[in-house]
């Protein structure tokens, strides 16, 4: 099939996540994580981080079950908008043309039904926001930058790859063997990724990943969490990841949507810049030091939702390599003979 031009996404900007307490919320994503509240409805909270110089990074709105509404590109000219619509018709997926303001403080919208089953926003106009860059006074928690990115649940990782490589984006690193593609990191700015891909049932949301500067950002959100006695909200890390060399922590927010604090990555803008390739059985590469992969991080993850605002059906994972391959990249599981096979 010879498709239409896809749009140019320029990156990963925002994303809706349904939460059933929008105080509680609010305790946890601005008070603690220390994420700045851009504007407050009755039933929603727009948060950024303190670089972000649009109006928000997150929609936080109240509903009945938790889920992610969806999840947004910027593109780069008003004409993407088009693009985009053209594009995912041709795939045969539905798509709605969103106006002006639909979303607070954003110009109109395209919003699709990806091949892959998310709901996915493409944007061009949004307001500017005030510049906190040097506001250290006001800064708390974790002092959340910006989105970085989106990492979704999918049961055919293959299919995720080739979706988002026809769309435009760049592979900066993957996990791998001889036999199957296991996960994949891929962006359009010029850092690690905008998005990556989680093998499991979906679509489901992984995680949201937002950036911090520094490590010790990251160590500060898990002292001050230990210190309220809310170390339940710990689920992964701190540790240093294989895959984007990043400083990270996973945290479960009141509703148990998965996020991740995520520092010091490295620029992967060069037109000939490689892919960085994985194996499956290294013990490095979801975390550096070699400490295992808790189970719930594989296999929890947030229902997503239509165009329509209804939970997607999941389909389960085409090959699940953790039954199929001892120490593949199941539960951080690698024994010492597949990590160094023969030895
Ligand atoms: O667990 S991994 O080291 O593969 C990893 C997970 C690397 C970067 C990420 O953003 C992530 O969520
Ligand atoms: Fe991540
Ligand atoms: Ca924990």
């Amino acid at each position: 099939m010879t498709l239409p031009e896809p749009p140019d996404v320029v990156r990963s900007a925002y994303a809706e996540l349904v939460v059933t307490d929008l105080d509680r919320a609010r305790w946890f994503w601005s008070e603690l994580l220390g994420m700045v509240v851009q504007a407050d409805e009755p039933d929603a909270l727009y948060l950024r981080g303190y670089d972000e110089l649009t109006h928000h990074n997150l929609v936080l709105r109240a509903g009945a079950e938790p889920a992610a509404s969806y999840f947004a590109f910027r593109v780069r000219t008003p004409a993407d908008l088009a693009r985009a619509e053209a594009y995912f018709g041709e795939l045969g997926c539905p798509t709605r043309r969103l106006p002006a303001g639909s979303t607070l403080g954003v110009g109109a919208a395209v919003r699709v039904q990806d091949p892959l089953g998310f709901t996915v926003e493409f944007f061009h106009e949004i307001d500017r926001a005030e510049r906190l860059v040097q506001r250290y006074d006001r800064r708390r928690g974790a002092e959340i930058a910006r989105l970085d990115h989106v990492n979704i649940v999918v049961p055919d990782i293959p299919a995720a790859y080739e979706h988002y490589t026809s769309l435009g984006f760049g592979c900066s690193e993957t996990i791998e063997d001889e036999h199957a593609l296991y996960a994949a990191w891929m962006y359009r700015k010029q850092t690690v990724h905008d998005v990556a891909f989680t093998g499991g049932a979906g679509p489901r949301l992984h995680h949201l990943g937002f950036f911090a500067h520094e490590s010790h950002q990251v160590l500060r959100i898990c002292d001050i969490l230990g210190s309220l006695q809310e170390e339940a909200h710990v689920e992964r890390g701190p540790g240093r990841h294989g895959v984007s060399n990043a400083f990270y922590v996973y945290l479960r927010d009141p509703d148990g949507h998965r996020l991740e604090v995520y520092s010091s990555d490295y620029y992967t803008g060069d037109p000939d810049h490689e892919t960085l390739r994985w194996n499956v059985h290294d013990p490095r590469r979801r975390d550096f030091w070699g400490n295992a992969v808790i189970e719930s991080w594989y296999t929890e993850a947030t229902t997503v939702l239509d165009l329509d605002g209804r939970p997607c059906p999941v389909r389960d994972v085409a090959c699940d390599e953790v039954a199929v391959t001892v120490g593949a990249d199941g539960f951080g599981l690698s024994t010492p003979e597949s990590a160094h096979p023969g030895s």
